[in-house]
């Protein structure tokens, strides 16, 4: 018995020094592929600003056709119109739509609604956010929250001004 005994000793210090030579192996490779690598993409989608400015001057253009934000957290956008002509002749506001939304077909339906800012009241279920209609040098901020990723439109509802000022609002 005792033979026995120490010919299994034998073979487990032999196993032992295997596996620890397996070990070594290990420790060695790992410093070949630091996992820092991965963790510098999250930062770069954190640099999106849920603080927006838009601007639109008297021709028929907002200053941006994409913004960025971040999906689930207030969003505070304000809004310039940095021209000069009065809100009866180029006035501009910014609707953000629900996805889906036929932007022709509100279109049309927004020139029904000049006694309110352009803001058709049917069509209020397709809207995330709007400013109020601004004349040239007035400014408005709207705060809005979009729980859902994905990309939106905006327009400007002013008769005629949605064919050039659109832009897409993506949220992340
Ligand atoms: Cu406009």
């Amino acid at each position: 018995m005792k033979k026995v005994l120490s010919i299994t000793a034998l073979v487990a210090a032999f196993a032992f020094t295997l596996s620890s030579c397996g070990c070594d192996d290990e420790t060695k490779k790992q410093p070949v592929t630091p996992p820092a690598e991965d963790m510098m993409v999250p930062p770069a989608a954190e640099a999106i600003s849920n603080t927006l400015t838009l601007s639109a001057h008297d021709e028929m253009k907002f200053d941006k056709t994409e913004l960025k934000a971040l999906a689930g957290k207030p969003i505070t956008l304000t809004f310039a119109h940095i021209g000069t002509m009065d809100k009866n002749t180029m006035g501009h506001n910014f609707i953000l739509l629900k996805k889906g939304t036929d932007i022709d077909d509100f279109v049309k339906k927004a020139l029904t609604a000049k006694d309110n800012d352009y803001i058709p009241k049917s069509e209020s279920d397709k809207i995330i956010a709007h400013t109020k209609l601004l004349p040239g040098g007035a400014t408005d901020t709207i705060e809005f929250t979009v729980p859902e990723k994905g990309t939106y439109d905006f327009i400007c509802s002013f008769p005629g001004h949605a064919a050039t000022m659109r832009g897409k609002f993506i949220v992340e």
